[in-house]
């Protein structure tokens, strides 16, 4: 009988690691951006990354450079929320992404995006 729930416990905890670690080995290409950075990628599900910014702190881009209009995935690496603005200077509709998260779509936002920010808080979103 010990025995027999002594393995039950470890396959119980298994499993719990396992669901924990799953959203970020579901999507390898998470791992092309950096911890702290806020990364947009050309296509869906994170392929072909394009920008790379911040870093942890409050941080704002008015403009993507060659990024402009082309991200079609976000993610958020940073420990601070952060905003995706579809107009230049922060300006147009936002995305808001919380911190420690991504989009494999961004949706209708598809090749909108033309600004970021980085908030000072990870309570924004
Ligand atoms: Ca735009």
């Amino acid at each position: 009988m010990k025995t027999k729930a002594g393995i039950g416990i470890a396959g119980i905890v298994l499993i719990a690691a396992g669901t924990l670690s799953a959203p970020l080995a579901a999507n390898a290409a998470l791992s092309q951006c950096n911890t702290g950075k806020a990364c947009g990628w050309l296509n869906n599900n994170l392929d072909a990354l394009l920008i790379e910014r911040g870093s942890n702190t409050a941080y704002t881009s008015n403009t993507l450079g060659d990024a402009n209009d082309r991200i079609s995935s976000v993610a958020n690496r940073g420990s601070k929320d952060m905003g995706w603005y579809t107009d230049i200077n922060l300006q147009g509709s936002r995305l808001c992404n919380n911190s420690n998260s991504y989009y494999n779509s961004v949706g209708s936002f598809n090749d909108t995006f033309s600004s970021i920010i980085v908030y000072s808080n990870a309570v924004t979103c």
